[in-house]
């Protein structure tokens, strides 16, 4: 076991809010899957607690009464930590921790701890720890108030502002500094992104909840070797392996960082250019555990993520996996009588496999669509969408201020784009 990986052995309770509008069902999955994440860091769950209120306090995010109980003691009494569902504000997380003397974290710190021990390449290293630092800037004064609990006594000066100061200015000038080295990672990525462009392969993208099974589909479908295993965010590090379809038609299909609910915006943003795969594909392939109690919800979470990440409206190809451990095989055609188009597969045994190919080629048949078009300088948001939704091949810029544009369009935004299309004659 890497050192990283030593669990850590710490005893929790976790903390969750029945707010106003949602279920009581609701805040138990959510329960459950903070569970699941604690179990990922290394700590073990002592209690749970949930509150009915209609919206989090300004000073403890759960009652004051509630946060007292919590600092009695009661059922999880020997636990050392409190784990709250939500992300806690700078002042509530130093609040917490003063009222109960516990140490306190939330979602976001726990899954930004997971990313930390499974981050492998040099840029998910730097991408983890640039989201952490950007969690922790705001938060320094309760990590000092902290230091001085424990270093300080009669005849010792608690840590000044000024030192506060002097590492808040450290911290800024390591996130510069990290900002600086992705950069630098990053152009290489571009360099071989570009090459692949130049294939004019069109790229896929595997996305979807953490733990649906998307790299266990990429080992099925390219024999790609991946790491798939059943934890939570088994995979950050994307890879992008040939699939020949039956046709001998190639795509590329990219394997990358799995989905949650409540995703960390620092972490959404840090990991944005690993995102990039997802918003340059041609075409997303949105794996969903079938299996799972909750898929809708996480179906929707994963949805939310892509607009987040500005790649809605891309054309998706839903495959609803582990068809080979759903309760019933009629939740299985319910779905894919629900979603038109979509596939049930099992990464597992390769049922559905043959048929998840020939949706592939019906999908990619469509990408055969080569457009070559002139726009006016006017059209610069449809030219904006042709990048996020098409794949454009060639770009030139006219003198007489035009666009000429070369590109594989999805089928709904031809009609769209008639008006544009070259001329056989400039063609
Ligand atoms: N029964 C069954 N289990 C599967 C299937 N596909 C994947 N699994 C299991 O589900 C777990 C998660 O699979 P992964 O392929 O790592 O999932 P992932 O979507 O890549 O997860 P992250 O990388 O964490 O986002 C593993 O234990 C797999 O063995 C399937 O079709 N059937
Ligand atoms: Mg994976």
């Amino acid at each position: 076991m890497r050192e990283s990986e030593r669990p850590v052995h710490e005893s929790a309770i976790l903390v969750g809010l029945e707010r106003e509008g949602v279920s009581r069902w609701d805040v138990q999955d959510s329960l459950d899957e903070l569970r699941q994440l604690a179990a990922s860091a290394g700590a073990t769950v002592a209690d749970v607690v949930i509150q009915k209120l209609d919206h989090p306090t300004a000073p403890y995010y759960i009652g004051k009464g509630k946060a007292e109980e919590i600092a009695r003691g009661g059922a999880g009494q020997s636990a050392t930590t409190l784990i709250f569902d939500d992300e806690l504000s700078p002042a509530q997380g130093r609040n917490l921790e003063n009222l109960t003397s516990r140490k306190v974290l939330d979602r976001t710190q726990l899954i930004l701890d997971i990313f930390a021990r499974r981050a492998r390449s040099r840029e998910g290293r730097l991408q983890i720890e640039l989201a952490q630092l950007q969690y922790l800037l705001p938060r320094l004064t309760r990590m000092w108030t902290h230091l001085s609990r424990q270093t300080g006594g009669i005849g010792t000066r608690g840590p000044g502002e000024t030192q506060l100061e002097v590492d808040r200015r450290r911290v800024q000038e390591r996130i510069a500094r990290l900002e600086r080295d992705l950069r630098e990672v990053r152009k290489n990525r571009a360099v071989q992104r570009e090459g692949r462009r130049r294939n004019h392969w069109p790229v896929a993208s595997l996305v979807g909840y953490t733990n649906a099974g998307k790299s266990s589909l990429l080992n099925r479908l390219t024999g790609a070797g991946v790491s798939a295993e059943d934890r939570l965010f088994a995979t950050l590090d994307p890879t992008t392996r040939q699939v020949v379809l039956p046709n001998r038609q190639k795509l590329l299909l990219t394997d990358t960082v799995g989905f949650i609910r409540k995703l960390p915006h620092t972490l959404i943003e840090s990991f944005k250019a690993t995102l990039e795969e997802v918003q340059l594909a041609d075409l997303l392939v949105h794996v969903v555990d079938a299996s799972h109690p909750q898929h809708a919800e996480q179906m929707a979470a994963v949805e939310s993520t892509l607009k987040e990440l500005n790649a809605m409206g891309k054309q998706t190809l839903l495959v609803f996996n582990k068809c080979d451990v759903v309760p019933h095989p009629d939740l299985i055609e319910g779905l894919l009588r629900q979603h038109p188009g979509s596939v049930a597969v099992s990464a597992r045994t390769g049922e559905g496999i043959p048929a998840l190919l020939e949706e592939f080629q019906i999908r990619l048949e469509a990408w055969r669509l080569k457009m070559r078009l002139a726009l006016p300088h006017s059209e610069s948001a449809l030219l904006a969408e042709i990048h996020r939704v098409g794949h454009v091949l060639e770009v030139r810029y006219e003198d007489d201020g035009r666009t000429l544009v070369t590109a594989h369009i999805p089928p709904e935004l031809a009609p769209r784009l008639a008006a544009w299309v070259l001329p056989p004659s400039e063609a």
